[in-house]
C-alpha cells in the first residue's frame, strides 16, 4: 500500500479516528478510505473542507493513498482569502463532510464529492509505488506581504517529519493522541492526524478546544496532548483549583506546544499544578519540524530543544555567515536544512528561489541563541510584520489591503501588541478619512471577518493624524510599537 501509512497494510482492530462518539477502527479507515481513493485517483488536485471532524482525516488519507495532493480550506476563510486560494491552487475537486453547511459563493463551479464513513463492500486496489517527491499537501501559509502562498509539501517531507518527531518523543502506536486543532494547517493536520495514523496509534480530536475535553480525553485513553501556547495558557488558567484537570494532565504521557512560544509563566504554573513540564517543538509550515526538547533528554524550559534526527539547524549573522556559537548568548537567525523541507511555492517561483537562496539552506526569520548541548531558545522575528496570535501566523500586509478598502480609512498600518492569551493580538493603526467620524473597531473587524479568517481581525484599533514613515515612504513600525 502507501509507504505512507504501512499501519493500514494489516490495519489493526483499534480505534484509528476517534472524534467525539464518531470512532472509526482500523479495519474501517482502510476501507473507507481505499473506497474513496479509488474514486479520487483521476483528480490533479483535491481540496478539502477541512471541518474537524472524521471526513477531514478520511478525505486527506483517500488522496494520499490515491497519490493525489491535498489543499486544505478552512471552513472559516473569508471571501477573499478563499477565493485566492481556490484560484492559486485549481482544484479538480471539493471533499466535504456529508450536508456541510451552505458553500461560500467562491467554491461554486468546483465538483464536490461527500466523504462516506460507511465501510465498502469491496476494496479496489491502493496506487502501486508513489514518489515520495510528489507534494502530498499544498497548505497556505501567510507571508509579509501579498495574499498567503500555496507551501507544497511532499510525501517525503511528511515521513521524515513524522519519524524524525518519533524518535524524540518515543512516539509509538500504543500513543492517543489529544487535541482540538484545526485541521487546515501542519500543527492539526500533519502532526495531529497523519502523525498518529502513520505510527498505528489513535487521534483523539476534542471537535472544540476546552480544558473539560482535555480533562475527559486524558482520563479515558488519550496519552499525549498537542496544543498551541493559547491552549496551555487556557489551560494553566483552568488548573488551580481543579484536580481533576491537574491529576488528567499529569497522568498524560506527553504534553507538547508549539506553533508560537510558550511563556514561562504558563510552563512554570503547569509545572507547579501537574509536576509535568511541556515539551517545546519547534515548527514552521514551510520546513515542518526542526527541532524538540526530547522526551528522554533533560526537563528542560523556555527552549526549543535540540536539532530533530536528520535535520541541519544552523544560526547565522545579519550578512548570512555561520554563527560557530554555543554560549546562549549570541543571536542569529536560524536557517535549516534537511529532508522535512518543502519543495517550493506554487506558482511563485521567485519566492521559492529566495526561499532556498542561502545554499539550500531554508531562511526561517526566526531569531534564537543555541546552548551548549546544541538547544535553542527563539528570541524573536525578524519580520515586524509577521504577527503569531492564537498559533496562526497572519501577514501584516494582508490585513492592511483589506483595512484600505475601507471607505472610513484613509491608511493604515498593523502591527502585533503582546497578548497573555493569543501571545499576540491584531493591532491596526489608522488614519481616519474623516478624523470627525473615525470608524468604529467594531466596524474595521467586521470588515475584515467580511474577507478573512476571523483570526485575523484586528482585536484593536488605534488612530494617528498621520503613520510615521521614512524618506521613501516606508511606514516605521518599530517606532508604532
Ligand atoms: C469572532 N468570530 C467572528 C467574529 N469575531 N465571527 C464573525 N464575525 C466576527 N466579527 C468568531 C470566530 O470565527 C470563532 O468562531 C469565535 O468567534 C472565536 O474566535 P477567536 O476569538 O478568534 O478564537 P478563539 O476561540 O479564542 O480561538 C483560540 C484558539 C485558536 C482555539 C487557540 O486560535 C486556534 O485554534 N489556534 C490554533 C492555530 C493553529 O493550529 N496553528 C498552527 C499553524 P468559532 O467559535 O465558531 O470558531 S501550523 C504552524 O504554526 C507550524 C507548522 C507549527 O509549528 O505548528
Ligand atoms: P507557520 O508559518 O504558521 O507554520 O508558523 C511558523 C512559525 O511559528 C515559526 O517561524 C516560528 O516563528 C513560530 N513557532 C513555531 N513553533 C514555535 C515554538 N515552539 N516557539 C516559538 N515560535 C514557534
Amino acid at each position: 500500500m502507501s509507504s505512507l501509512f504501512p499501519a493500514l497494510d494489516n490495519a489493526p482492530a483499534k480505534s484509528a479516528l476517534h472524534f467525539g462518539d464518531q470512532i472509526l477502527d482500523y479495519p474501517t479507515l482502510r476501507s473507507v478510505a481505499l473506497t474513496l481513493a479509488g474514486a479520487l485517483r483521476d483528480q490533479s488536485r483535491v481540496a478539502v473542507w477541512a471541518t474537524p471532524t472524521p471526513h477531514t482525516a478520511v478525505g486527506v488519507v483517500a488522496a494520499l493513498l490515491a497519490g493525489v495532493p491535498v489543499v486544505p480550506l478552512n471552513p472559516k476563510s473569508g471571501a477573499r482569502e478563499l477565493a485566492h486560494v481556490v484560484n492559486d491552487s485549481e482544484p479538480s475537486l471539493l471533499l466535504t463532510p456529508p450536508g456541510a453547511a451552505e458553500l461560500p459563493p467562491e467554491l461554486a463551479g468546483l465538483p464536490v464529492l461527500e466523504v462516506a464513513l460507511d465501510a465498502g463492500a469491496e476494496e479496489p486496489p491502493a496506487a502501486s509505488a508513489i514518489d515520495p517527491e510528489q507534494p502530498a499537501l499544498v497548505v497556505y501559509t501567510s507571508g509579509t506581504t501579498g495574499p498567503p502562498k500555496g507551501a507544497l509539501i511532499s510525501r517525503r517531507a511528511v515521513a521524515a517529519t513524522l519519524d524524525a518527531l518519533a524518535d524524540a518523543w518515543g512516539w509509538t502506536e500504543r500513543d492517543v493522541v489529544v487535541h482540538g486543532l484545526p485541521l487546515f494547517h501542519v500543527h492539526g493536520l500533519v502532526l495531529g492526524v497523519l502523525g498518529p495514523l502513520r505510527r498505528g496509534g489513535t487521534v483523539r480530536h476534542l471537535g472544540r478546544f476546552s480544558p473539560d475535553g482535555v480533562r475527559q480525553a486524558l482520563t479515558s485513553g488519550g496519552t499525549v496532548l498537542f496544543g498551541v501556547p493559547t491552549m496551555y495558557h487556557r489551560l494553566a488558567e483552568a488548573v488551580d483549583g481543579d484536580r481533576a484537570l491537574a491529576d488528567a494532565l499529569a497522568g498524560a504521557r506527553l504534553l507538547v506546544s508549539g506553533s508560537a512560544p510558550l511563556p514561562l509563566p504558563d510552563h512554570e504554573r503547569l509545572w507547579q499544578a501537574t509536576g509535568r513540564r511541556v515539551v517545546e517543538r519547534y515548527g514552521m509550515t514551510e520546513t515542518l519540524m526542526n527541532t524538540s526538547v526530547r522526551a528522554d533528554g533533560p526537563p528542560a524550559t523556555g527552549t526549543v530543544g535540540v536539532a530533530l534526527p536528520g535535520v541541519e539547524v544552523r544560526l547565522v549573522d545579519d550578512a548570512g555567515r555561520p554563527l560557530d556559537v554555543g554560549d546562549g548568548e549570541t543571536v542569529g537567525e536560524i536557517q535549516v536544512r534537511g529532508p522535512n523541507l518543502f519543495s517550493g511555492y506554487l506558482n511563485r517561483p521567485e519566492a521559492t528561489a529566495e526561499a532556498f537562496d542561502a545554499g539550500g539552506w531554508f531562511r526561517t526569520g526566526d531569531m534564537a541563541t543555541r546552548d551548549s548541548t546544541g538547544g535553542y531558545r527563539i528570541v524573536g522575528r525578524r519580520s515586524t510584520d509577521l504577527i503569531k496570535s492564537g498559533g496562526y501566523k497572519i501577514g501584516a500586509g494582508e490585513i492592511e489591503n483589506v483595512l484600505l478598502a475601507h471607505p472610513g480609512v484613509a491608511e493604515a498600518a498593523v502591527t502585533a501588541a503582546p497578548d497573555p492569551d493569543l501571545g499576540e493580538r491584531v493591532v491596526a493603526w489608522v488614519v481616519p478619512r474623516d478624523p470627525a467620524d473615525p470608524p468604529t473597531l467594531e466596524e474595521l473587524s467586521d470588515h475584515v471577518v467580511g474577507q478573512l479568517a476571523a483570526h485575523k481581525r484586528p482585536r484593536e484599533v488605534r488612530f494617528l493624524a498621520a503613520l510615521p514613515r521614512n524618506d521613501l515612504g516606508k511606514v516605521l513600525k518599530r517606532e508604532l510599537v
